[in-house]
């Protein structure tokens, strides 16, 4: 069975908890739920982590070479600062879906940036938490041919 990593950056495990309006309601862990359910569904692994800490995000990209066949990542604010997260997606060569819950397109100038989305095949934004599954929709097309 193919296997995906789906990986959280800075502050997304205060989900739920604060901005309801621009984030919704929807707990990290209610996520995480629906993400294992919705792999059951479609026969795809699922491993699900959270980091606040830019090195650690760095890291689990880099576990994920060998143990996952993909890699599905809100990075949170990193995804406008970070060119670490940018080399260790690219340096990996596993598929990555760039994963946002808000539209950034709509919203400030500087979350227009994307350092992450060229090492990655695609993004979505846009569609709360229901992104998950559709990153993992894509995601699973994408790997199995
Ligand atoms: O829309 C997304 O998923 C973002 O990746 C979320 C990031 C933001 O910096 C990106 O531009 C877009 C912020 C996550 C903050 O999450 C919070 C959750 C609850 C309360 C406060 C922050």
């Amino acid at each position: 069975m193919a296997s995906v990593l789906i990986l959280n950056g800075p502050n997304l495990n205060l989900l739920g908890t604060r901005q309801p309006e621009v984030y919704g309601s929807t707990t990290l862990a209610d996520i995480e739920a629906m993400c294992l359910a919705h792999g059951e569904a479609i026969d795809l692994k699922v491993s699900f982590a959270q980091s606040n800490h830019e090195g650690a995000l760095v890291d689990a990209i880099h576990a994920a070479r060998g143990a996952h066949d993909g890699i599905i990542l809100n990075a949170g604010a990193y995804t406008h600062t970070s060119i670490a997260l940018m080399d260790a997606i690219a340096s990996v060569e596993l598929p990555a879906i760039e994963l946002h819950l808000s539209n950034v397109h709509a919203r400030e100038d500087f979350r227009h940036v994307s350092y992450i989305a060229k090492a990655c095949v695609g993004i979505i934004c846009g569609f709360g938490a229901q992104g998950y599954v559709l990153a993992m929709d894509a995601m699973k097309a994408k790997v199995s041919g």
